[in-house]
């Protein structure tokens, strides 16, 4: 599936199945206590049954909780403070970069709806509400799915022009080497005085990769915008993003640079930036000009203002070639030695245990979604899952029935696991997957 979640992300078309979720992570609990999957503890953590528990704070849980312990276990993590780590390094290279930016990051990641999506002009209808894609902690509160579900707090604050926010997210997801359900995003906000726009917006964008037209009918000024301000604002947001990540690749002379018209329900215009790295195009961030509504309703109708929302692991793997982000969580001495405070060092590969792979094929009923069987592998096999892939798929002629075949390929990050020890997890995936999903199994 695309990472393309806020703008391009197709239509999840199943939601069916979300009555089942509630059920997954009490199911799986038990079973997880006598298995050696590394979140074993975090899975043990004793809260009440119809409670959830993040940083200290209970919630209750109802028919919409989808969230399991395996996942609130990482909220105390906090790998964006931890120092000499690599998330750590990179965005205070960042905060370096702008200088006079207010950093911000220590936000509570239990967020409302209202924050995650309603504040920032989601539609009610938006697939990026779904249960299959979003974390509940019940049905008005959630892990916050981006940075941006703070903007309107922080905005009201009017502490500053510029603000630099850095958090942990949370998405319900693909298991792959680039997809974890966990990651970090840094959330830049500058704000102008709308009286006084042309003296402190304006930039020189000669010798950039900004070109000709920035605005164009599928990417539109805002109805609340002359075309002017539009113009400056866009012209600022882009050339000190370009100006930033120039600096972060210092050592990458040419790097390419190039903008994608993007969507997102809370900037018009808005693009992706992506640069060329070893022969492909690299999505860093999605940014834009922040909707007016926005501003007016934060306390800013005075102000217009831009937002850019950046993935600090997509970076991170590029300038440390970190080759896996499962990585960031490792708590292996033999990757947190190799990473000091203010250096971007090579990581230097400790090796790599072998692979076991493994297939389950099942009947599904309607409503099945690849991430709700992606969830179980996660909470049953914690990090020994390294991905999961769809490889076959079809259509019963006469039933109608659609079959599916996933690829597990578990390892371990620092152990040769036994093929015995893997078979019992299979077991448990496939037990878990037909009690919980309500599959067939083949
Ligand atoms: C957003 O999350 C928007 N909130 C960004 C934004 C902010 C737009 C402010 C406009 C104004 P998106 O889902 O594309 O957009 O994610 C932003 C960045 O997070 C991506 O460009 C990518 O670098 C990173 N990212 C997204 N999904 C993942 C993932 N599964 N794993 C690692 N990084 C990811
Ligand atoms: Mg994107």
């Amino acid at each position: 599936m695309t990472t393309r979640w806020l703008g391009h992300r197709p239509i999840a078309k199943v939601f069916s199945n979300r009555f089942l979720l509630p059920q997954i992570s009490r199911r799986i609990a038990p079973i997880c206590q006598t298995w050696p999957c590394r979140n074993l503890a975090s899975l043990n953590t004793p809260a009440a049954d119809d409670t959830v528990e993040i940083l200290g704070q209970r919630f209750p849980r109802d028919k919409n909780t989808n969230v399991t312990t395996t996942i609130t276990a990482k909220t105390a993590r906090l790998l964006h403070r931890q120092p000499n780590h690599p998330i750590n390094i990179l965005k205070r290279r960042i905060e370096a970069h702008f200088k006079n930016y207010k950093v911000v990051d220590s936000m509570n990641p239990a967020v409302t709806t209202q924050q995650n999506f309603d504040s920032l002009l989601f539609s009610a209808d938006h697939p990026g509400r779904a249960p299959t894609d979003t974390y509940y902690i019940n049905s008005n509160t959630v892990l916050r799915t981006h940075t941006s579900a703070h903007q309107s707090e922080v905005l009201k604050t009017r502490e500053a022009e510029g603000y630099l926010l850095t958090a942990d997210v949370y998405r319900r997801d693909e298991i792959d080497v680039s997809h974890y359900p966990v990651f970090h995003q840094m959330e830049g906000l500058r704000t102008f005085d709308r009286k006084n726009l042309e003296a402190e917006a304006v930039v020189n964008v000669a010798g950039t990769s900004i070109k000709g037209a920035v605005l164009s009918e599928t990417n539109p000024v805002q109805l609340a915008h002359t075309t002017r301000e539009a113009e400056l604002v866009d012209q600022h947001l882009r050339h000190s993003l370009e100006g930033m990540v120039r600096d972060l690749f210092r050592e990458e002379k040419d790097l390419e640079i190039r903008w994608i018209e993007a969507y997102f329900p809370f900037t018009s215009p808005s693009w992706e930036m992506e640069v060329l790295y070893r022969g492909s195009w690299l999505e860093l961030l999605g940014c834009g000009v922040i909707q007016q509504k926005i501003m007016d309703d934060a306390n800013n109708a005075d102000r217009v203002g831009w937002a850019f929302g950046l993935g600090l692991e997509r970076i991170a793997m590029v300038m440390f070639d970190i080759p896996d982000i499962r990585l960031f969580w490792s708590s292996d001495e033999r990757f947190l030695s190799q990473f000091s405070s203010g250096q971007i060092v090579k990581f230097q590969p400790f090796s790599k245990y072998p692979a076991c792979y493994k297939d389950v094929s099942f009947w599904c009923n309607q409503g099945f979604h690849d991430n709700d069987f992606a969830e179980i592998v996660r909470d049953v096999a914690g990090d020994m899952a390294e991905d999961v892939k769809l490889i076959d798929k079809f259509e019963h002629p006469k039933t109608k029935r659609v079959s599916r075949c996933f690829r597990i390929n578990y390892r371990s990050m620092d152990r040769t696991c036994t093929n015995e020890e893997v078979d019992k997890i299979q077991d448990e995936v496939r037990r878990v997957a037909a009690t919980t999903l309500g599959v067939e199994l083949r």
